[in-house]
């Protein structure tokens, strides 16, 4: 683990070192996924099945065997054991809740001479959603990308997933089932992606694409990015926790280790200015590690990429909190919402003690598809906004024309557009020939 100190004079350089990260850039996959995309793009399914059965080991007759039948979600869902369906069906119920919240309306005014003016919104039409094979394959990812698309009203919801020799997850798809996914092609990889942008005889090409994946995956996402719409590349996971000593340590220790063992390249960070505490959460994680079922991956990510920042005082940990603009913030203090004003830049805002991320993971109802790598100084957690889109409503009434009219023409003339100047002058009543 990286221990850092503001009162270091070379701080600067070694936070710089912490969180100067691209995981997802590589020209070497670039070449490869480009030829995996164009030959899915040229020969659809048949090149589906060729690289499914290269990458996956999954071969198929035909293609439409890579389909997985609406009857195998609803038994995938009835062989779960009671509780655990229960679990999972109250989650969707409150991811459910949580976004419908988020629903925006269609607006118009208009104005004293009768012209009006609007936004209307409607669901985009059909999505893809990704979700990854293996040891990535989370159902309470499928609920969460998949239930705001339904929210959104999206009329069509496609999900495409790995299958590793034929392996299905019966969670992943009783998820499937549960979030109201449409249809399931077991597919992955850089090839999926290509076959929902562009459309095979089998898989239907969707408007947007959304859900994590791995580099081949995020790279096939960007390269089609414009033929279909894209949610945010999906980097490597990140807690940041500022504490000012209200929680105890092994609390604390396991919030950072519920991010390291995602991931080999998960990043934990640890904020606080007493150094007592400090020391207390640093041995509590160690001794956590010892009983972690993914210790190894968690060793890994907190020996290589974790750390603690010993901060000067609470404007400084907001200081440095703002520059890392992490995924998941936990105020793990006892006063979160003085805290709120001085808080920036975070995908998710975990207040008080209580509140771990792993709350936020599963049950609570936000979105736990946020931005990554310093993102959220721009980016928002994925949401039912992502699923629709906009378009502007004009209706000019006859004064109305009249009036913008004469102003349109005299912008064309002055940027030398004639066709422009006349067609606006048509409606202007004293130009009218
Ligand atoms: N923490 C992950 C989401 C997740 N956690 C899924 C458990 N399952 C997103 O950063
Ligand atoms: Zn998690």
């Amino acid at each position: 683990m990286n221990r850092l100190d503001t009162r270091d004079p070379d701080f600067t350089r070694q936070f710089h070192a912490l969180h100067d990260w691209d995981a997802n850039l590589d020209d070497q996959v670039e070449g490869r996924v480009r030829e995996i995309v164009n030959a899915v793009r040229d020969r659809g399914d048949a090149a589906l099945r060729e690289f499914t059965e290269r990458f996956d080991g999954l071969s198929t007759t035909s293609a439409a065997d890579l389909e997985i039948p609406r009857n195998a979600l609803e038994k995938a869902l009835n062989s779960l054991e009671p509780l655990q369906r229960a679990a999972l069906e109250e989650a969707a119920q409150r991811i459910r809740a949580y976004h419908e919240h988020q629903r925006s309306e269609s607006w118009s005014f208009s104005e004293a001479d009768g012209t009006r003016l609007g936004q209307r919104i409607l669901p985009l039409s059909r999505v893809g959603i990704y979700v990854p094979g293996g040891k990535a394959a989370y159902p309470s990812s499928v609920l969460m990308n998949a239930i705001p698309a339904h929210v959104a009203g999206v009329q069509e919801i496609i999900m495409v997933v790995p299958t590793p020799k034929g392996q299905v997850n019966a969670w992943v798809l009783a998820a499937a089932a549960i979030a109201g996914v449409h249809r399931v092609f077991c597919v992955g990889g850089a090839q999926a992606v290509a076959a929902l942008a562009y459309g095979t005889e089998t898989v239907p090409a969707v408007d947007k694409i959304v859900g994590p994946g791995n580099i081949y995956v995020a790279t096939a996402k960007r390269m089609v990015f414009g033929r279909v719409g894209i949610d945010m590349i999906a980097g490597p996971s990140e807690i940041l926790v500022i504490s000012d000593g209200s929680a105890p340590a092994e609390w604390l220790a396991w919030d950072l280790l519920s991010q390291a063992e995602h991931d080999e390249i998960a990043q934990s960070i640890f904020i606080s200015w007493d150094d007592a505490h400090i020391d207390a959460v640093v041995t509590a994680v160690d001794q956590a590690l010892s009983v972690l079922d993914r210790a190894p991956i968690a060793s890994k990510s907190w020996a290589d990429r974790g750390a603690v920042i010993r901060v000067h005082d609470r404007a400084e940990a907001c200081a440095v909190a703002n520059r890392i603009a992490a995924e998941h913030l936990e105020l793990a203090v006892a006063d979160p919402e003085s805290w709120l004003p001085d808080i920036h830049n975070a995908g998710a805002i975990f207040m008080g003690i209580h509140s771990c991320e792993a709350l936020g993971d599963y049950v609570a109802g936000p979105n736990h598809v946020l931005p990554t790598g310093g993102s959220a100084r721009f980016s928002s957690p994925l949401g039912v906004y992502d699923f629709v889109k906009r378009s502007s409503l004009i209706q000019a009434s006859a004064a109305g024309a009249n009036t913008l009219g004469r102003l349109a023409e005299r912008l064309a003339l002055g940027e030398g557009l004639t066709a422009h100047a006349r067609s606006a002058a048509c409606r202007v009543t004293d130009r009218q020939k």
